[in-house]
């Protein structure tokens, strides 16, 4: 599902062979100390007995020059190092062309994603999952609410730090289509782990097609049930937190709910999107992800279920 050595973009490759680099160097170097100590040892026993003060003087000579010459290896390998760790972040730095802006906002214990626009009513606000073109540059564009969070799809980027009242930003970009893990990478609180996403890189028509559907308003619901729960829903505490397009609730304290059903897992990865699960949820987050900053509600079963039918109703 995600490994930082199998790389799925360019930047992420580079990531990937800097480390590369670095596991291989490390690596002889420790080979090449390794074999001096033993020789060292080795022949350190066989002469011991053998030296007069002569040769003593002489192989002091012998040793400083060495020293001198593994120091200066030393430096020159640790340079190289820094160089091409510089070299790497100055590239990765660069700002392409005509990213995709995203805002990326860290909650306890879940992303909220929006997709920048200049037209207000093009900007679109979801949770949990970061949907991008394949091969088009994305600028994310990170901050939090709370606390420290840390943004990481290792297959497609580094860690990125969302701090509060600061943002930071990160360019990712995925060259092949597919869906890639992430996971919050500082631990932000006791539902730390449960604070995943998913990237879904796909060609450029499907996201645009995937946005689309995602701008429009939420769909009335088609079934009796599913309208009972809309009312449910409009008369819970569930609008002083969260949102549905294209009706009363507006809050934007909790993850948007326009789109929830097109969704493949609720509460940032923490359960499948399945009714069972929805219910199960909205009873009692507590007990799926205690700590979280959502309340459970006490509903009677039929309002329970008709609610239910209205959340896999939001496509
Ligand atoms: C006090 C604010 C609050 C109230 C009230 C509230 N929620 Fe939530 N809800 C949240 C937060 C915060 C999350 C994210 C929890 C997490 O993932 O850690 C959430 C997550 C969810 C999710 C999962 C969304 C996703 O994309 O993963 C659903 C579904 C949901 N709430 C439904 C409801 C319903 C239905 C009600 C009313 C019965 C309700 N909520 C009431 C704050 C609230
Ligand atoms: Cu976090």
């Amino acid at each position: 599902m995600h490994s930082a050595l199998q790389p799925v973009g360019p930047r992420a490759e580079l990531i990937a062979d800097l480390m590369l680099l670095f596991f291989a160097v490390s690596a002889v170097v420790y080979v090449i100390v390794i074999a001096f100590l033993v020789w060292a040892i080795m022949r350190a026993r066989e002469r011991a007995v053998q030296l007069g003060p002569a040769a003593t003087a002489q192989a002091d000579r012998k040793s400083k020059v060495a020293v001198g010459v593994g120091a200066a290896l030393t430096v020159l390998t640790l340079a190289g190092l820094a160089a091409s760790d510089f070299i790497v972040g100055a590239i990765l730095r660069q700002p392409p062309a005509d990213p995709l802006r995203v805002l990326v906002t860290g909650h306890q214990f879940w992303w909220e994603i929006e997709y920048d626009d200049p037209v207000p009513g093009n900007r679109l606000r979801t949770a949990n999952e970061l949907h991008i073109p394949v091969g088009r540059p994305v600028q994310l564009i990170f901050t939090s609410r709370d606390v420290i969070h840390s943004f990481w799809i290792p297959s497609a980027m580094g860690k990125m730090d969302l701090i509060p009242g600061r943002t930071t930003n990160e360019i990712i970009q995925v060259s092949q289509p597919g869906t890639f893990t992430g996971q919050c990478a500082e631990f932000c609180g006791f539902q730390h782990s449960k604070m995943r996403l998913t990237l879904h890189a796909r060609p450029a028509e499907e996201f645009d097609a995937w946005r689309q559907r995602q701008l429009a308003p939420a769909r009335e619901p088609q079934t009796q049930e599913a309208r009972r729960g809309q009312q449910v829903f409009m008369q819970s505490s569930c609008i002083l937190c969260h949102s549905v397009q294209g009706t009363a609730a507006a809050a934007t304290v909790a993850p948007d709910l326009t789109h929830i059903a097109s969704r493949r897992t609720i509460a940032a990865g923490s359960l499948p999107n399945t009714p069972s699960a929805l219910a199960s949820w909205v009873l009692d987050p507590q007990r799926i992800k205690p700590g979280s900053r959502m309340p459970a509600s006490r509903l009677p079963p039929d309002d329970l279920s008709a609610l239910v039918a209205y959340l896999t109703s939001l496509q």
